[in-house]
């Protein structure tokens, strides 16, 4: 894959996912146990041997910089390379303006390749892509640019870039978070959506950024501007996401945007439902991550209690002690204490659960401690005075919280 090079928009400050975006940016937000939100889209990239990628950060980095260099160095691969950059601050003493500005301030990165096309990804999705397949279609339809897109229920639609396609997959029609999505023609219910990847043509990049950067009126992004402004000019087609899939891959067409703490729950409860909608597992597409050097998950029975573990997922260092836990996914180095009961919930790593706890759908960050006793998930008002809970009432204890 000479020729291509990736640059990975990772400076998302995750707003809608507080707390547990207060002290990491969203790539870095630990997810399904073992791994971090950014890992999914480097081991697309990994996994389709492009491994000539540059991270671009801004907001609350250091513990994505630490996973990066713990878990996705290469080394010693000639021509290979899988590098943070942290914000460059070219442009006078400012932050990236949006994400159309982060690449505009790179740019001397990428001319430095001489990369035919440059892979713009987003990194805070669920999914699994062979990047191989969108390039190829980029290159069978000649153009100097190619979006993903995938089809979402329409209310889901105002978050998102929808775009109009004519019958060779042409793009013609862009909005940004409309306020009334444009259903695709003929299916009212649904429409087609942007999932903020993008391939480029270098040269059209470069000229397009050029572009962009003197323009007074832009707010210097790609769903607010460079693309509403390119594809009436150019050609930019759309690369349909379902219709395309990894072989031997159950997950077709499984993408997540996992913007709010709804959604971040519900994505980590799609891996194990009893017909898990997202499945982690493929020998031959391996995900990639920073693994810390802990032992097997151990689960010990007590006198008085056996432990009993159903569909979950339990991390490495993690230890179960006459407790029960169903439905829920463990990260690294939990300790659940005897008859503690968890359901439904997600413990982000470095948690200790005291016995007797009960704990219902519920996110708990990353080193919480929960005394002996403690109900949580049971009755929303009492939780809502002492934490976050969202709208879909999942309850959320913030990073190093004593409860
Ligand atoms: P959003 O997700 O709202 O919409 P944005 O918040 O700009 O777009 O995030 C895109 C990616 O860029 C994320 O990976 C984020 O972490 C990163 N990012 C954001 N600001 C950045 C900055 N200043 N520097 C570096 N990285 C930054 C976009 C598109 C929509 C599309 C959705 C799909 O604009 O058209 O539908 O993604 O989720
Ligand atoms: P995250 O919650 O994002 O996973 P961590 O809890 O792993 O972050 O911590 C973020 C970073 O800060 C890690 O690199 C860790 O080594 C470092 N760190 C954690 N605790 C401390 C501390 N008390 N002082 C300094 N650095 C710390």
């Amino acid at each position: 894959m000479a020729g291509v090079i990736a640059m990975i928009l990772a400076g998302g400050e995750g707003t809608r996912l507080q707390p547990l975006t207060v002290t990491r940016s969203k790539p870095a937000v630990p997810f399904a146990g073992s791994y971090r939100l950014i890992d999914f889209v480097l081991n697309n990239f990994v996994n389709s041997d492009i491994i000539r990628i540059f991270v671009l950060t801004q907001f609350k980095s250091q513990s994505l910089y630490m996973h990066m260099k713990k878990g996705w160095t290469v080394n010693g691969i000639p021509g290979c390379f899988i590098d943070p950059i942290p914000a460059q601050m070219r442009m006078g003493k400012r932050w990236y303006d949006g994400t159309a500005d982060a690449i505009f301030q790179n740019l001397s990165f990428i001319r430095y390749n001489s990369p035919d096309q440059v892979c713009i990804f987003g990194s805070d999705h669920v999914y699994k892509m062979d990047i191989r397949q969108m390039l190829e279609y980029h290159k069978n339809k000649k153009a100097d640019l190619t979006v993903s897109a995938i089809k979402v229920p329409i209310k889901q639609a105002r978050s998102f870039g929808v775009i109009e396609v004519d019958s060779e997959w042409k793009m013609i029609g862009f909005e940004e978070k409309p306020k009334n999505p444009k259903p695709i023609p003929g299916e009212p219910d649904y429409a087609l959506v942007s999932m903020g990847n993008y391939i480029f043509e270098a040269d059209t990049l470069y000229e397009e950024l050029a572009i962009d950067s003197v323009n007074q009126n832009s707010t210097h992004d790609f769903g607010c501007d460079v693309i509403p402004n390119i594809y009436p000019k150019r050609p930019v087609y759309v690369y349909n996401f379902l219709d395309n899939y990894i072989p031997n891959e159950k997950n077709k067409g499984y993408w997540r945007d996992v913007g709010s703490i709804d959604m971040y729950w519900q994505t980590n409860m799609d891996l194990i439902d009893e017909e898990p909608s997202f499945v982690l597992h493929n020998p031959s597409w391996p995900l990639h991550t920073n693994y810390p050097p802990l032992p097997p998950a151990n689960f010990i029975n007590t006198k008085n209690r056996q432990c009993s573990i159903s569909q979950s997922m339990i991390s490495a260092g993690s230890e179960i002690v006459g407790a029960s836990v169903d439905h829920s996914i463990i990260g690294f180095n939990c300790r659940i204490e005897e008859n503690a009961e968890i359901s439904d919930s997600v413990l982000l790593g470095d948690v200790v659960v005291g016995s007797n706890c009960k704990i219902k759908k519920a996110i708990i960050d990353k080193h919480v401690t929960i005394a002996p006793g403690t109900v949580i998930g049971e009755d929303p008002e009492h939780d809502r005075s002492f934490y976050t809970v969202s709208d879909g009432g999942v309850v959320v204890i913030p990073k190093g919280a004593g409860v």
